[in-house]
Formats: C-alpha cells, sequence, structure tokens
C-alpha cells in the first residue's frame, strides 16, 4: 500500500503540463472527488492500527506535492503567458497624445529665426541682475522713475539686485564681453511691478536686437525693420516711424505696421486708424557706448525691442494677457506651431 502511494508520489513530482486544461486534468485525477487521495483516505480505515500513523503521514505528503505542484505549474503558465503578451510585436501602438507649443514660444522664435536669417546671434542672460546692467550702464539717470520700487521688483537694496525690467541687461553683458561688429537677438523674460489685468502683467517676454559696427546708420535700422515687418507680418506689409524717447537711444521711434486685419482701412484692432505699433527703436546713445568702453567716435549701432504677448496678441488676435499665464489646455491646444 505505501508503495503505491510513493509511486504516486512520484508521478506527481515528475508531472509536468503544457496547458491549463493538463493541469485541471492532473488536478481532478488526484484531488477530485473521485481522485486517488479520497481514495486513500477512504481505504484508511482498512490500514492496521500501527500502520496509520505513517500511511496518513503519507498521504498527507502527496497531497501537498500535488497541490504545490499545481500552484507551481499555474505560475509558471502564466509568466510564460505574459513574456507572450510584451512580445507581440504585431499589436498596435499606445497613441501618445502630443502637446502643442506655447504661443509665446511660437511667436518669440519666428522673431529669432527672422533676424537670425539675417546674421544676427541669440544671446542669453540672467533674470536676476544688479543696478548697472539693468539701468546705469543704459545711461538711466538716477531719478528714472523705472528705478523705483513701484516699477521694478527688488530683491535687495543697496546694493541692488533686482528682477530685470527689460532685456537690455543683456545687451550690456554682450558689450562687455564682445567687440564691435555686434549683431546680437536677445528673447528672455522680463518682470515689472504691474497690476495684473487684461492689458498688463508683471511677467511678460522681450525680443531685443542689438547691432554695433562702423557706419551703422539710422537707414540700417529701418531696412532692417522693414525686413523684419514683411518677414513677420507679410509682404505688403508697410512701416511708419514716429519720434519717441528712450534713455539708451538717441533719436529714438516707434514703429508701427499697417493692420493685417483690416488691410489698413480701419477697424477696431487699429482702433480705426489702419497702422498697429510693434515696437521701439532707435540709434545708441553715444553714452550708452562710451559706458560699456566702446568708441563711440569708431563705432554707431541701433538697437530695437519688442514685447512678445503684444505680437502674438495681435499674430492670434487674442484680448487678455492673463490667457498666456494660466494654461488652460483649452487654451494652448489651438496653436500649431512651425517650430
Ligand atoms: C527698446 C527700444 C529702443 C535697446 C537699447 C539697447 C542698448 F543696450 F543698446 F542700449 N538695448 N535695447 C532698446 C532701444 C530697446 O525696447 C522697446
Amino acid at each position: 500500500m505505501l508503495e503505491e502511494i510513493k509511486g504516486l508520489i512520484k508521478e506527481a513530482e515528475q508531472f509536468s503540463a503544457k496547458n491549463i486544461d493538463e493541469i485541471e486534468k492532473f488536478r481532478i485525477k488526484f484531488l477530485g472527488k473521485k481522485g486517488e487521495i479520497t481514495k486513500l483516505f477512504s481505504e484508511f480505515r482498512n490500514i492496521p492500527a500501527e500502520q496509520k500513523k505513517d500511511f496518513g503521514q503519507t498521504i498527507n505528503t502527496l497531497k501537498n506535492i500535488v497541490i504545490e505542484k499545481i500552484t507551481s505549474l499555474k505560475n509558471n503558465l502564466e509568466d510564460t503567458q505574459q513574456q507572450q503578451v510584451s512580445l507581440d510585436l504585431s499589436m498596435s501602438g499606445d497613441n501618445i497624445e502630443l502637446g502643442t507649443r506655447h504661443p509665446i514660444s511660437i511667436v518669440k522664435n519666428e522673431i529669432t529665426d527672422i533676424f537670425s536669417r539675417v546674421g544676427f546671434i541669440v544671446s542669453e542672460g540672467p533674470e536676476i541682475e544688479d543696478d548697472w546692467h539693468v539701468f546705469s550702464g543704459l545711461n538711466f539717470p538716477k531719478e528714472h522713475p523705472a528705478r523705483d520700487m513701484q516699477d521694478t521688483f527688488f530683491i535687495e537694496k543697496d546694493p541692488d539686485i533686482l528682477l530685470r525690467t527689460h532685456t537690455s541687461s543683456v545687451q550690456v553683458r554682450v558689450m562687455e564681453t564682445q567687440k564691435p561688429p555686434i549683431r546680437t537677438i536677445l528673447p528672455g523674460r522680463v518682470f515689472r511691478n504691474e497690476a495684473i489685468s487684461a492689458r498688463a502683467h508683471c511677467i511678460f517676454h522681450q525680443v531685443e536686437g542689438l547691432y554695433i559696427d562702423e557706419n551703422v546708420s539710422f537707414a540700417d535700422l529701418k531696412q532692417t525693420l522693414l525686413y523684419f515687418a514683411r518677414e513677420m507680418f507679410g509682404k505688403d506689409t508697410k512701416i511708419r516711424l514716429r519720434p519717441s524717447y528712450f534713455p539708451f537711444t538717441e533719436p529714438s521711434a516707434e514703429m508701427d505696421v499697417t493692420c493685417k486685419i483690416c488691410g489698413g482701412k480701419g477697424c477696431n484692432v487699429c482702433k480705426y486708424t489702419g497702422w498697429l505699433e510693434v515696437l521701439g527703436c532707435g540709434m545708441v546713445d553715444p553714452n550708452v557706448l562710451e559706458s560699456n568702453n566702446i568708441d563711440s567716435e569708431k563705432y554707431t549701432g541701433f538697437a530695437f525691442g519688442m514685447g512678445v504677448e503684444r505680437l502674438a496678441m495681435l499674430k492670434y488676435q487674442i484680448n487678455d494677457l492673463r490667457l498666456y499665464f494660466e494654461n488652460d489646455v483649452r487654451f494652448l491646444r489651438q496653436f500649431k506651431a512651425a517650430f
């Protein structure tokens, strides 16, 4: 009798299965209602008393081996099934949803790309600056209102550490480290202490440009900006320059382009003037050149600056600045980038 059980133990130990059906057959053969183990237990009463202990233990060993065998065979089968799934090369790929570029990035890239095509090199600099790079090195007089707490975010006073209010600070850094000819374009984030509304924000983006060489004239400035306006707003775009004032340029001007929305006829975007103001510009003040150790007798230069939010508003007809900073995906998903 014991020999018979040991034979069953051997059989169970050596058993292997290719699929779940074979495992199930094995289970029924041993553990089913009419299975081997049930049969053995029913023969228990015919066993002589002195053999009962040995017999009972051996049946239990058989039962445990069978149960362990079933568990391990099932686990192995699941593992190989999972491997088969992960190796199924015919499965279609997961659909990865693409994001969209932010409208500010789209317009900023468009502007820098237009100037890169005529030899302007992109320069970048820190957002946290000192007084020299933001104001003093740019010919801002000591009592200029921009230096006021009301307009500028100060991190420390005396010596002044502040958030740059324009990217012109990077121009100062370029003039410190490079000799003319300088031809650079400066995109970046700037900060001004303003109450947030549809038309004003305390953070915005600028792209500025600087060109310094011998014999750079106002005509060069005009032609460069005309090229920019035509690339940015279309071949038929016209420009006009109105006299203006900036501390770092003399003479200074503001540039308008013909309104693309109404074609110059007048609409509510251009407030029925047919023109849109897009940037400020001028000839670099000799004081700025001299402050930065550039000989103003030998070299002249022009500079310009524009607000990226404003240009994006014109391009996409966005009427509230706050939309740029809220990152509502319903707003962001509307924009398609060329780059
Ligand atoms: C503007 C308008 C006009 C400007 C001037 C300079 C520098 F460094 F050369 F002095 N950088 N940027 C400039 C001139 C900026 O933004 C509306």
